[in-house]
């Protein structure tokens, strides 16, 4: 494990890790967090879960169901940008150690984009995040550059849905084909890409405060959960400011509330999209 200093906003990115991130579009870094930071935000995280911080609308649903579905039965609980929601996440740990990170693998300019809670609820065999590529779902720009830190807020397991990645993907010349999961996007969210054959994916278990980080074009999802805990995961995605710009211009903040126009023109030259 890398020494990391105590409370430090500074996360320190080795040689090897930028390595395996070029070349898998993925890695995994031990110890972001310690554990007393992450039971401090476990308790501002729990209160989104039990709906003590207002979310509206479609920002507050199930990433393995349709928007119909009733909240005590979603599996996957997706919390779109909990810091809009909830200002006094604003610059917290999380986020400052995160930016660190980002910046070491991708260079300076990097801001955050987007942030999320995904929480699969215990004993929910679907609660599976179906393969998918993130530019599926943004709108094309010229610098697609993405550190997507994903950090545990729990151990997070092969039995109860870690993540998985198919590393030769990033090195794809073009997205693969994805579709709409539970109907349209003003019925989901969701979208999905099948594996091939040749497809080699590894399954990524980590302990709770450590991350993964990934890039916007490495295959992933992840399996249900099926064990009596919740999986919950902390997930901020950093982009350069420039794209961030673009994005906001075309009205695409990342919110499920964003104008069905504005979702349905995703992915790179609308190719990605297969209905
Ligand atoms: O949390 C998961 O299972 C999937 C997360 C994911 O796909 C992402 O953060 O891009």
């Amino acid at each position: 494990m890398t020494e990391q200093p105590s409370r430090s906003h500074e996360y320190r990115v080795t040689d090897e890790h930028r390595r395996q991130f070029a070349e898998n579009g993925f890695v995994h870094l031990t110890g972001l967090l310690t554990e007393a930071e992450i039971d401090e935000i476990a308790v501002d995280y729990d209160r989104f879960l039990r709906r003590e911080i207002d979310v509206p609308g479609k920002d507050y649903c199930d990433m393995a169901g349709d928007y119909g579905r009733d909240p005590s039965d979603y599996s996957i609980v997706n919390v779109m940008l909990p810091r809009r929601y909830y200002p006094a996440w604003v610059d917290n740990i999380v986020e400052l150690r995160a930016a660190s990170v980002a910046r070491q693998l991708c260079g300076d300019g990097m801001e955050l984009d987007y942030d999320q809670l995904l929480a699969k609820q215990p004993h929910k065999a679907d609660a599976v995040f179906a393969w998918h590529q993130d530019m599926a779902y943004w709108p094309d720009t010229p610098d697609t550059r993405t550190a997507t830190v994903w950090l545990a807020i729990d151990d997070s397991t092969i039995e109860n849905g870690c993540m998985r990645f198919v590393p030769a993907t990033t090195h794809e010349d073009s997205l693969r084909p994805h579709a709409p999961l539970f109907g349209d996007r003003g019925s989901s969210h969701a979208l999905g890409t099948e594996l091939r054959d040749t497809d080699v994916a590894v399954t990524v278990p980590i302990k709770k405060g450590d991350c993964t980080v990934h890039n916007e074009r490495v295959l992933h999802g992840s399996g249900g959960n099926h064990t009596d805990g919740f999986r919950r995961a902390y997930i901020l995605a950093f982009r350069s400011s420039e794209t961030v710009a673009t994005e906001r211009a075309l009205g695409f903040t990342h919110s499920h509330n964003d104008g069905l126009d504005v979702l349905d023109d995703v992915g790179i030259d609308g190719q990605t999209r297969t209905s």
